[in-house]
C-alpha cells in the first residue's frame, strides 16, 4: 500500500515519544504511562523501523544493577521479538534536580563529575542495545542570568566533558559517533550553543572533531526563526548531519515538538526535497508527540501520521523532480556561467586581473528579473495537488 512505511526507511522514535504522557508545565498526565516493552511493540504495530531511548527513559535513575540487568533483558526480547533496532541512544541530564544548573557546564565540579559518570554508563547501555549514534543535548547547559556563569568558562567545560567522553568511547573500542542537539532555550532561559550553526563551530574545536557531528532539530531551529533546511544543508555540506530530529512548530512558540509537517508543509517539503534528493542515508527520527488531548490510539495515528506525510512529501520531491515545467524553469535560471566563466572560480592573478578590467553594465544587471513567482506557484500547486 502507498505510504506504508518499511524498515528501509529508517523511521524511528524515542521511547519519550509515543510514551509522552501528556505532562505540561500547567497540566498533569493525561495518559497512563506503556512500559518500554509496550511501547516497542506500539511502534511495531504502526511500521517503525527503530527506537531510542535515554538512559532513565529504560532503565530507572535508581534501579538497582540486578533490576537494571532484568530490564535490559526483556526490552532486548521486545527488541528480537519485533525486529526494532536501536540506532541511536542518549543521556538523560536534564530531568534530575542534580542538573537544574546544568551538568557539563554546572559550576559545581561535582555535578560536573557526575554527568560523566551518568553519561559513560549511559554510553554502555546504548551500544549493549546496538546504538551507533549517540545524542547530546545540553537542555540544561544555560543561564537564567549571565551573572551566573561565565560563557567562556561554560565552553570550556562543555568541551571538556566532550573530550573525555570522546576518549572513552576510542579506549572502549566502541563504534560510536556523538550528533550533538541544539536548541536555543528551554528549560533554561538561554541555553548554550543555540543552533546547528553554533554547534558546527564548536565541533571544529574539539580534540576528535571527527567523532562528532550534530543531531538537527525542526523545532528548535524553528524556535530561533531559522531555516531548518538551510542548517541541515550546511551540516550535510560539512559531512556532520550525523542524526536529525523530525518535527513541526509555529515559529517563535516554546517547544511544541508537532507531529512531522503539521504545521509547516512548505518547509518539510524543502527539508525532504534536501534529504532525498542528497541520498540521506541515516535514522528519519521523529522527536515528537501527539497533543495532551490524544489518547493512545490517537498516539499511534500520530505516529502513523509522523511517516506518512514523510513519505508523501517523498513522493511529491520526487514530482518536482520530474516536473517537466519546473524542471524547464529551474534550467532557465541555474543557467551556465557562459561569458563569465574565465572569471569566476579558484583564484589566479591573471584571472583577477581581467576581472578587474572587466567592462560590466550595472544597469542591464539590475533590469533582469527572475520567474521565481511563477516557480513557486508551480511548487504550491504541486503541494496542492492539482499537479
Ligand atoms: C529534545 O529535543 C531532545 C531530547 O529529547 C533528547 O535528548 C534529544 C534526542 O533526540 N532531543
Ligand atoms: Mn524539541
Ligand atoms: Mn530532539
Amino acid at each position: 500500500m502507498a505510504y506504508e512505511p518499511r524498515p528501509e526507511h529508517k523511521f524511528s522514535f524515542g521511547l519519550w515519544t509515543v510514551g509522552n504522557v501528556g505532562r505540561d508545565p500547567f497540566g498533569e498526565p493525561v495518559r497512563p504511562a506503556l512500559s518500554p516493552v509496550e511501547l516497542v511493540h506500539l511502534l511495531a504495530e504502526v511500521g517503525a523501523w527503530g527506537v531510542n531511548f535515554h538512559d532513565n527513559d529504560l532503565v530507572p535513575i535508581d534501579a538497582t544493577p540486578v533490576e537494571r540487568d532484568r530490564i535490559v533483558r526483556e526490552f532486548q526480547k521486545a527488541l528480537d521479538d519485533t525486529g526494532l533496532v536501536v540506532p541511536m541512544a542518549t543521556t538523560n541530564l536534564f530531568s534530575d534536580p542534580a542538573f537544574r544548573d546544568g551538568a557539563f557546564t554546572s559550576n559545581d565540579p561535582e555535578v560536573r563529575a557526575y554527568a560523566l559518570q551518568k553519561t559513560m554508563r549511559a554510553i554502555d547501555l546504548g551500544v549493549e542495545l546496538g546504538a551507533r549514534v549517540y545524542v547530546f543535548w545540553g537542555g540544561r547547559e544555560g543561564v537564567e542570568t549571565d551573572a551566573a556563569k561565565d560563557p567562556v568558562e561554560a565552553l570550556k567545560r562543555y568541551r571538556e566533558c566532550l573530550n573525555f567522553l570522546c576518549e572513552y568511547v576510542l579506549d572502549q573500542g566502541y563504534d560510536l559517533k556523538f550528533a550533538l542537539e541544539a536548541k536555543p532555550n528551554e528549560p533554561r532561559g538561554d541555553i548554550y550553543l543555540a543552533t546547528t550553526g553554533h554547534m558546527l563551530a564548536f565541533i571544529e574545536t574539539l580534540d576528535h572533531p571527527e567523532m562528532v557531528g550534530v543531531n538537527p532539530e525542526v523545532a528548535h531551529e524553528h524556535m530561533a526563526g531559522l531555516n531548518f533546511m538551510h542548517g541541515v544543508a550546511q551540516a550535510w555540506d560539512a559531512g556532520k548531519l550525523f542524526h536529525i530530529d523530525l518535527n513541526d512548530q509555529n515559529f517563535s512558540r516554546y517547544d511544541q515538538d508537532f507531529r512531522f509537517g503539521s504545521h509547516n508543509i512548505k518547509q518539510a517539503f524543502w527539508l525532504v526535497q534536501f534529504l532525498e534528493e542528497v541520498g540521506y542515508d541515516g535514522p528519519r527520527h521523529f522527536d515528537a508527540h501527539a497533543y495532551r488531548t490524544s489518547d493512545h490510539e490517537d498516539v499511534k495515528a500520530f505516529a502513523r501520521g509522523c511517516m506518512r506525510t514523510y513519505l508523501i512529501l517523498a513522493e511529491k520531491a520526487a514530482r518536482f523532480r520530474e516536473d517537466r515545467e519546473i524542471q524547464e524553469l529551474l534550467a532557465e535560471i541555474r543557467g551556465e556561467e557562459g561569458a563569465m566563466a574565465p572569471y569566476l572560480g579558484s583564484y589566479t592573478r591573471e584571472r583577477a586581473q581581467a576581472l578587474k578590467a572587466h567592462p560590466f553594465d550595472r544597469a542591464a544587471l539590475g533590469r533582469r528579473g527572475k520567474p521565481y513567482e511563477a516557480l513557486d506557484q508551480l511548487v504550491v500547486e504541486l503541494l496542492l495537488g492539482v499537479r
